[in-house]
């Protein structure tokens, strides 16, 4: 990655807006700036916005009057000079620009370079170059709430005591093998297991986070099924608060799988209306119940509505045959309905099984909170710092194998070198959530899942 060059991107969404941010960041950042303004003494005040016509180098006409920002380096986001254009936000207005800057010997950004540089100059480190992504790809409060800490510099701040404590092993280790020719006396080899045994607890009680903050970031993904008419698409409805799947009283009305993400207690739950399960002659229909299998075959949950106001039919229990042992619960709908039963399931079935009615709402907190309860109790509202990256997390496993099969050999009476691998093992592994450690190839594919302009 060259660092000398002069980047530039769009970093607000591409398509038309109140205004659209064009981002430069290198050593030419002013010099361009200067270019586009048709000044040659053009010199903003560091971090004050200027009010500036920016021009067409072709044809010299006015394209904009644009909010330019300078940030002088090592002062900016990146650490480098950055200019910040606020245009109006017509698409075509910015790609002209853009395409303006690009002839003035800047390239186009790839995805995360901003960050990347940022990270290069050393103005954040690496877990906090991937809270900016999870920021901007959170889904819920909660999750923004997550990676806010982690920019903070939670999760390295709590990092640093377990590598500075590593190191006060490590240390008093490599100069025993320098300088004694016996072994490590008793009340030593004492210390360290003791403070070896008290590390692994500091990184497992992180580690074990993960399970939640795996959920707060990634979510569920619940999927609806049941025969039709049943009320799915009603119930859809209701735990979206929106009229997003249309209902109708004829069967067959939803043909297609529709899906939208909707924050029970701050966990993403990505829900799935289905065109429910049944044989039919329609070809279409068809298509949407072969697409409702491959729902249900890769769902965390599936949600079964069964209507309350009919007794059980024969499609009813071929839904229930279909969904087997994969993790689901009984919702019975339409408890609205004089004619409403549960239809002895109660005492019959195996899961959970709640009365709700899609028409008046009665019901559907005990079925969020159903929804949640298999995956996290008490959902993640309150919540300290969590381990919300499967990079982190599986980083922190081999950091507690390592610190593991240290302190093994360390019972063991092994040589001081054997202990000490484990030991540095550990300290890389360390490393490489904030950074310090991790390899250029393994870099690019973190930054690979950025998005471009940031
Ligand atoms: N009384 C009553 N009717 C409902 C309820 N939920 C859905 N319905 C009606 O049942 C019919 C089928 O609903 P829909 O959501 O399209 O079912 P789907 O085919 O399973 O998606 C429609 O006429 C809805 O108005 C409910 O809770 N109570
Ligand atoms: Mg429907």
């Amino acid at each position: 990655m060259q660092l000398a060059d002069t980047i530039v991107a769009l970093s607000t969404p591409p398509g038309r807006s109140g205004i659209g941010v064009i981002r430069l960041s290198g050593p030419r950042s002013l010099e361009i700036a200067r270019a586009i303004v048709c000044d040659e003494q053009f010199t903003p005040e560091p971090n004050h916005a200027r009010l500036q016509t920016v021009y067409d180098l072709e044809s010299r006409d006015a394209l904009d009057r644009a909010l330019i920002t300078y940030f002088k380096a090592p002062h900016s986001f990146t650490g480098e000079d950055v200019i910040e254009l606020s245009c109006h936000g017509s698409p075509v207005l910015l790609r002209r620009l853009i395409d303006l800057v690009l002839t003035l010997d800047a390239r186009l950004a790839g995805p995360g370079e901003f960050t990347l540089r940022a990270l290069s100059n050393g103005r954040i480190n690496l877990s906090q170059a991937e809270a900016v992504r999870d920021l901007i790809n959170a889904q819920t409060e909660s999750a923004i709430k997550q990676a806010a800490r982690q920019l903070r510099g939670e999760l390295s701040n709590y990092l640093q005591p377990i590598k500075d404590a590593l190191l006060d092993i490590i240390v008093p280790l490599e100069s025993s093998l320098e300088f004694v020719e016996d072994d490590l006396p008793d009340v030593a080899v004492g210390r360290i297991t003791q403070s070896l045994s008290e590390l692994t607890e500091k990184v497992e009680r992180l580690t074990a986070t993960f399970r939640a903050g795996h959920l707060l970031k990634d979510g569920l993904k619940v999927t609806l099924a049941g025969r039709p008419n049943v009320g799915k698409s009603s119930v859809f409805n209701s735990l979206l608060s929106s009229e997003r799947a249309i209902v109708t009283d004829v069967p067959g009305t939803t043909r297609d799988s529709l899906s939208e993400v909707v924050s029970i207690e701050g966990i993403p739950v990505l829900l799935v209306d289905t065109a429910g399960v049944r044989t039919t002659e329609d070809k279409v229909e068809n298509l949407g119940v072969e697409r409702t299998r491959r729902a249900i075959a890769d769902s965390d949950l599936i949600l079964v509505i069964l209507d309350g106001s009919e007794p059980l039919t024969v499609e009813d229990k071929e839904v229930l045959a279909e969904v087997g042992d994969l993790p689901h619960l009984l919702a019975v709908n339409k408890s609205d309905l004089e004619s409403f039963s549960l239809n002895g399931l109660l005492a019959e079935a195996s899961v959970p099984v709640i009365p709700i009615s899609a028409k008046t709402g009665a019901g559907l907190d005990e079925l969020r909170g159903a929804i949640l309860k298999p995956f996290a109790e008490g959902g993640a509202r309150d919540a300290g710092l969590l381990i919300t990256d499967a990079r982190h997390h599986d980083l922190l496993r081999r950091t507690q194998g390592a610190l593991q099969t240290s302190a093994l050999l360390l019972e063991q009476r092994a040589s001081e070198e054997l202990v000490l691998a484990g030991l540095y093992d550990a300290l890389r592994f360390l490393g490489q959530i904030t950074g310090e450690t991790t390899t250029e190839d393994i870099l690019s594919q973190i930054f690979a899942t950025f998005c471009i302009g940031k």
